[in-house]
This record gives structure tokens, sequence and C-alpha cells, in this order.
């Protein structure tokens, strides 16, 4: 995600370290290269304009500031501005005093509504809610077939029929009403382009749904160019907000920028991979401190919250308390931090990470192979890893479809991990962790605590 721009800065920001107080000429030479590379990243250059003569301002009125280095002034400039580009603070949903709360979802073909609805319908799940999606898109006779099957992945009921998107959206928002469902999705149609025949119908959709929130899906690989499509929707169907989809895929970072300041609303979502879990509230600071190669350890941390199992956490913590942490233990880890989605993302989130190992492919089927090997292992094996020697190890790499020196490599692996959670006395301070949560009746996460 902005691994282009995020290069650039990170260049920038390199030469800059090694000078000592800035003149003018220094800050106009920085400030040249940041409007390159917002312009190379697609930035709109009215966007670019604004960001870049705040900056300078700001810039010329932080001299006082004696604590920072040069570099970490201007650094704390550029990342406070980005923060307001994008938006500032985060949008809060709130609901409707009467319920449901209705949320429509529009969009060209191919941005990411259906995905997004049903990735936006396990999120409220998650916020206690119970939402009801609606298929609206009568379009592609798929469509509803596709909204009823990330329905069913996420537990929440469909709400479609074969009359017209107008009258569907309406009977849903009724359905809902009628089944005590509080929020309602409605996912509608989209077209390759902006034409009048799309903008009429999600305008009367709209108007027989009266929407308390609706989000413009778009596709941030488009770029700024998405954003010329945010202004027309805008102008039809008065925006609350857009959920960004594909960031991903998104290398440069031109329409994520962009979209706040020429439309003037915020990003509400931000989706960020093809699985229902990736999808995030979309907050300012943290994408900021992403974009200038900060990391972004709180999404980090929510992520591994809303995934983690707290009661195989709790389990794990107590087995390495005990110093009898197991590959049994070490398996079920796996399955937890691959919940959280691809390694590549969950590294990317990482602050201080070379770019050699951001960049790396860094390979899922890795995990797989871990855990087939495990799993090829008898219980006992799991228990007691010493046992496995000659014959077994021939065996459990034939089961695993691995070889016998890469089941040795992960037993080593293991062996020094083992000895690392031990040394760093980790078991003792999550169970720490976990005696003082369990006096509050929390939940029992270890945050971040992983080896
Ligand atoms: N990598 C990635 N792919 C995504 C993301 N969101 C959606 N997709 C993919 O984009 C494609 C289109 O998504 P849909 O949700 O069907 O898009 P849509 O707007 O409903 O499309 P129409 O109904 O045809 O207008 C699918 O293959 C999705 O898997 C995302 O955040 N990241
Ligand atoms: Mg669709």
């Amino acid at each position: 995600m902005f691994d282009s721009l995020s290069d650039r800065f990170e260049g920038i920001f390199t030469r800059l370290r090694g000078k000592g107080r800035l003149g003018e000429a220094e800050v106009d030479e920085v400030l040249r290269e940041i409007r390159l590379a917002l312009l190379e990243a697609d930035v709109n250059f009215k966007v670019v304009r604004g960001l870049v003569n705040r900056i300078r301002e700001a810039c010329v009125g932080a001299e006082l500031a004696k604590s920072l280095s040069p570099a970490q002034q201007v650094i704390k400039i550029v990342h406070q501005e980005l923060i307001a580009t994008l938006g500032g603070e985060s949008l809060r949903i709130t609901y409707a005093p009467k319920p449901p709360t209705v949320v429509l979802l529009a969009g060209l073909q191919g941005s990411g509504k259906t995905t997004g609805a049903g990735k936006l319908a396990r999120w409220f799940k998650q916020q206690g809610r119970n939402p009801l999606l609606v298929g609206a898109d009568l379009q592609r006779p798929a469509a509803v077939e596709q909204l009823r099957v990330l329905g069913s992945q996420v537990g929440v009921p469909v709400f479609s029929e074969a009359t017209d998107p107008v009258t569907v959206a309406k009977r849903g928002v009724e359905e809902a009403e009628r089944l005590g469902r509080d929020v309602v999705i409605v996912d509608t149609a989209g077209r390759l382009t902006v034409d009048e025949e799309l903008m009429d119908e999600v305008r009367r959709i709209s108007e027989v749904t009266s929407p308390h929130y609706t989000f413009l899906v778009i596709d941030a690989m488009i770029g700024q160019a998405a954003v010329e499509t945010a202004e027309a929707f805008h102008e039809a169907l008065a925006l609350d907000g857009v959920i960004l989809s594909k960031l991903d895929g998104d290398a440069r970072g031109g329409a994520a920028l962009s979209v706040k300041e020429v439309v003037g609303r915020p990003i509400a979502f931000a989706s960020v991979g093809e699985k229902l879990a990736d999808f995030e509230t979309f907050h300012p600071d943290r994408m900021a401190s992403r974009i200038l190669g900060m990391g972004d350890v709180l999404t980090l941390i929510e992520k591994a919250e809303q995934e983690y199992d707290a009661d195989v956490a709790a389990k794990a913590a107590q087995a390495l308390q005990e110093g009898r942490f197991t590959l049994e233990d070490f398996l079920e880890q796996m399955q937890q931090i691959k919940k959280m989605g691809p390694l590549q993302g969950i590294i990317g989130m990482l602050p201080g990470i070379p770019k050699e190992l951001k960049n790396a492919d860094i390979d899922d089927r890795e995990l797989g192979r871990i855990e087939a090997i495990i799993r090829s292992m008898t219980p006992a094996e799991r228990q007691n890893p010493e046992m496995i020697t000659g014959s077994r190890r021939l065996r459990i790499a034939n089961g695993s479809g691995s070889t016998p020196s890469e089941v040795n490599l992960l037993l080593k692996q293991f062996k020094e991990a083992q000895k690392m959670m031990n040394a760093m006395g980790l078991g003792r301070v999550m169970a720490k962790k976990k005696a003082k949560k369990g006096k509050k009746g929390g939940r029992t996460t270890p945050k971040g605590r992983r080896p």
C-alpha cells in the first residue's frame, strides 16, 4: 500500500537527516521534492498545491521548536499536513434513534460495492449490530447471488426479489423493520461510466430509502480519475463519505490523498484485500504514518484484538508461563495469525521494518507448509519434539509433502523461538496482563505481544 510514495518520502527524509540547520534554499529543495513525489503519486494538482503551500508556511513558522532536528521538524509538519489532507478525524458512525440505520452503497462497475457490502455487514456485526443486506442490483443476474454468498459467510441475512431495484430497496427497509434488524445495507448496480440512467436509479433508491449514510465506493487503483466520478456522484446523491477499495493494490495513493479535498467528504472505510476481514475504519493519522513509513501499530493491535481468539491466547500465555509451550500451541498461534490477513500486509504495518523485508515476497504458503508439517506429527510428537528422529522425521516429511531437512529446520526454529520467549520472560508478562485484565473482567488478549 502506497509503497512508491513511501519510498519517495523515505528518500527525501534520508537526505534531509544529513543536514544541519535548514536555510530557505534547503526548504525550497525539500518542498520541490515533496511536490514531485505527490504529483507522481497521482495526487490531484490542486491538492498538491494546497498541501505544499501549507507545509511551506508551517516550515517557516516552525523555527522555534529547538528540541527537534530540522529533519524531524519537517517530517512532523508533513505528517500533520497529510493528516489534514486525508480528512483529519475518522468518521464516527452514529445510529438512527429509530432503527434501522440505512446505508446506501453506490459506485461504478467493479469498484467493490458488493464485496464492500459484505465487509460492512461484518463490521457492523462486530459493533454489536444486526444488519440486513439488501440486493438492489438486478442488472447482473449473478449480483444477488454474490451478495447471498457473502451474507452467509458473515452470517447476515440477505433480502432481494425479482421486481425492480427501487422496489427491492424500499421493501428491504420494511423487511428490516419487520425482522427487527437495526442496520440496512443496500447494494446497488454499477455502470462502466457515470451515466444518466445509473444516476437516476440510485437517486430514486435514495429517495425511497432515505439513507442515513450514502457511501461512494471508489477503486483506489484508478487514482485521481476516481475523484472525478466522486464529484458526479456527490452532485446527484449528497454523499456522506467514501469507501476506498483495493487500497492493497494501490502503490501511489493518489485517490486517497485527493478525495477529501476535492469532494469535501471524508474517507469512511478502507478496503484492503479480497477477504472479508480486510476492511478498516479509515484513520487519517494512521494512514499518514503509513505513507511516511512510520508504521501503523494501532491498526495492527486492533486487528489482533478483533481476530485473536481470547481463549486461545490465554491458553498460550499460560503455556508460555509454565514453560511448556508446545508445537501444538505454536500451530494454534499460527492459525490466529493467518486470520489477521496476508502476512505481507501485517509486516507493512510494522514501523522500522527495512524496505527489503517489506518488499520481499513473503509467502503465505510458507505458513501453510509449516502447518502441514506440524499436522503430520502425532500428538505425542507435538508435545515432545525431542523424540522426532530418523524414521519419524521421514514419516512426517512424507506426510506433509516436505523433506526431512525441512522438518529439521522447523524443529530448530521452534526450539530457538521457545528459548527466546523464555529469555524474554514473555510468558510472565503475558500472564501478568492476563491477571490484571481478569480482575477487571476484561478480555485476555495479549495485545501485539506475540513473538
Ligand atoms: N484486492 C482487492 N480486491 C477487491 C477489493 N474489494 C473488491 N475487490 C475485488 O474487486 C472485484 C469487484 O468487486 P465487487 O464487489 O463485485 O464490485 P462491484 O462494485 O459490486 O461490481 P458490480 O456489481 O459489477 O458493479 C472482485 O473481484 C473483488 O474481489 C479490495 O479491497 N482488494
Ligand atoms: Mg456488485
